[in-house]
């Protein structure tokens, strides 16, 4: 009796098993919809814009201030000052349609922007990965500059739908945004240092400045290499575990410097948020820079094209899950 009681019991256990195996993951998927890059059609005319020592002239306010600055901190004058824009937003679930990281009507060769993403995984570690999902790349109208450009490279403008050179030509260099001190002790929603308060064994209270250039928008050297080095969209690799666990290993491992913790969980200190096996540590903000270039040097057959994406974040547990997004 005691032997079938035994058996009954590695009965329910496996049943047990067998029942949580068939549900999903657990996972989170947050997609921006309708990420446009849309080129401006040029015919060519011929107006002067005066610039002058970091100021712009407009026709109906004189010299305007351009603060703006780049990710390489070259001052640029567009776009002025006080105009609409929606790309920035605090902490929250993307909605369709409604946070763009990217909405570019106009664009014209010598544009460039920059966007710094934060991802933020409450509570578990997590596997991540970024997905760009083309929702179209298409020539829309066809100028006459256009028609000629596409010839001369063997292909043929068709509008609206033909095969647009947008996506050809655009230009995307990513970098982890960790400032001086690798990993992520994070800065405020504004980009802004935090100071803590931090309790040492002295038990005196000492404001201590996280760390200045982290999510900053600009890249800086010792941020380590870029995982995109002007790359066009088919090329940019996916897969924030490897780009996290390349990381650890250039700058948290090195004893004459400090080392982090393998799991990547290290009190907010030293190397917080890299561990080896790449993944992203619960409770962190991760700050990705990401840079976007329409070279001096492109094209005419880009006029007018349009290349629309939606670029989706996930994130799958870590925990039973060594081989994340394979369904
Ligand atoms: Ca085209
Ligand atoms: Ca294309
Ligand atoms: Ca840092
Ligand atoms: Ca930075």
């Amino acid at each position: 009796m005691k032997k079938i009681l035994l058996s009954l019991g590695t009965l329910a256990i496996v049943g047990a098993v067998v029942a949580g195996a068939t549900g999903a993951f657990y996972g989170d998927t947050e997609t921006s919809t309708g990420n446009t890059f849309t080129a401006g059609a040029i015919e060519l005319k011929v107006d002067s814009v005066s610039h002058y020592n970091g100021m712009v002239c407009t026709e109906d306010g004189g010299w305007q201030p351009s603060g703006n600055t780049d990710a390489f901190g070259v001052p640029v004058g567009f776009p002025t000052q006080g105009s609409d824009c929606n790309g920035t937003w605090t902490e929250t679930n993307l909605k369709d349609g409604v946070q763009k990281f990217f909405n570019f009507t106009d664009l014209k060769p010598g544009d460039h922007g920059e966007d710094t993403i934060s991802l933020h995984v409450y509570d578990n570690d997590a596997w991540g990965r970024f997905v760009i999902f083309p929702t179209r790349d298409a020539d829309n109208t066809c100028t006459t500059p256009e028609i000629q450009a596409e010839e001369a490279l063997d292909k043929t403008c068709e509008s609206p739908d033909g095969d647009g050179e947008m996506d050809d030509n655009l230009l995307f260099t990513g970098w982890l945004d960790q400032g001086a001190i690798p990993g992520f002790q994070n800065t405020d929603a504004d980009g802004n240092p935090v100071y803590a308060n931090e309790n040492d064994s002295t038990g005196e209270n000492d404001l201590q400045l996280v760390d200045p250039t982290e999510g900053d928008n600009i890249y800086q050297n010792y941020e380590g290499p870029k995982f995109w080095n002007s790359e066009t969209i088919g090329n940019l690799t996916n897969d924030l575990s490897g780009v996290l666990s390349a990381e650890y290993e250039r700058s948290c491992t090195d004893t004459s410097i400090g080392t982090g913790n393998p799991n990547g969980s290290d009190n907010y200190g030293f190397c917080q948020g890299l561990a080896q096996d790449g993944r992203m540590v619960g409770s962190t903000t991760y700050y990705f820079g990401l840079a976007w270039d329409l070279p001096l040097d492109t094209g005419n057959e880009v006029q007018s094209d349009e290349y629309t994406a939606n670029l989706i974040f996930q994130v799958e547990q870590l925990r039973n899950n060594p081989t994340p997004f394979e369904d």
